[in-house]
């Protein structure tokens, strides 16, 4: 099974090699849904499980990364094409002290794809920082992302800013380490744990 191939190629760090690799992948009629969840986020969720085994280390996680990022690039016009007609605009990034963004990324894509306007801030990303781009853009939706338990408090920073300042924006959390639970607790308005279920919702809100 060639999806196989894409999976190894990023947990072997193929980068030169990925493009070539999903290309063919979908040229074969592979559906896009399976190329990126059994293929691509598959091999992450390994090199995860790899890096807590202490059979990887920090630099084999990047190239990794890079790979995933490589073979990305590929799905990115299908994950974006969809209708023009915008649905509003969604701020979204990667919290204070957090650098992953992939699955921030992905988001952002599907975002696009489904007629949203994405105002896309990258990593790190300050309290302020999400409230100043909701309010010169007039989003109706602040999506945050976070990957590292230590910086899941950062989210909880930002709902509470949002909700202080009392601006009509939703806000939806999402990351590996996120649950709905913790979305509940923290007062967030949408928790999904994957790219397509952050559209769902952030439909749902808007349309509210
Ligand atoms: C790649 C990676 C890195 C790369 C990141 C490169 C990049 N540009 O993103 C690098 C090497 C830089 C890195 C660094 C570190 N990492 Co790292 N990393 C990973 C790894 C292997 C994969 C993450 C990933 O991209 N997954 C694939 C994407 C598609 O999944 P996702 O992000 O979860 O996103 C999906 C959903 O969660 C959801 N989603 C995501 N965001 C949002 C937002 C919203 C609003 C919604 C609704 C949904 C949503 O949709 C996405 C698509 O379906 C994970 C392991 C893992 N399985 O998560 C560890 C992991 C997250 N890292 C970890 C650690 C410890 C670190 C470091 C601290 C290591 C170190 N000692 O330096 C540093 C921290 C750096 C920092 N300050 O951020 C730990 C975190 C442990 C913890 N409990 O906090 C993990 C879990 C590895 C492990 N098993 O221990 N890392």
């Amino acid at each position: 099974m060639a999806v196989k191939n894409i999976f190894e190629a990023v947990v072997g760090f193929n980068e030169p090699g990925i493009a070539q690799l999903v290309q063919k992948e979908l040229d074969s009629g592979t559906n896009l849904d399976e190329v990126l969840n059994e293929g691509l986020i598959g091999a992450m969720d390994e090199v995860g499980r790899r890096f807590s085994e202490g059979e990887l280390f920090v630099p084999e996680m990047l190239m990794a990364a890079q790979t995933m990022k490589a073979g990305l690039k590929i799905l990115k016009p299908l994950l974006a094409e969809g209708t023009t007609e915008s649905k509003g605009t969604v701020v979204i990034g990667t919290v204070k002290g957090d650098l992953h963004d992939i699955g921030k990324n992905l988001v952002a894509m599907m975002m696009e794809g489904a007629g949203f306007n994405v105002v896309d801030l990258g990593v790190d990303v300050e309290t302020d920082a999400f409230i100043k781009a909701a309010q010169e853009n007039k989003a109706k939706v602040i999506a945050l992302s976070a990957l590292l338990t230590t910086t899941m408090p950062a989210m909880e920073k930002t709902v509470k800013a949002v909700q202080e300042a009392g601006m009509p924006v939703a806000t939806i959390v999402g990351g590996a380490p996120v649950t709905q639970a913790f979305a509940d607790q923290i007062g967030a308005n949408g928790y999904s744990d994957d790219a397509p279920g952050a559209v769902e919702l952030a439909r749902k809100l808007i349309a509210a």
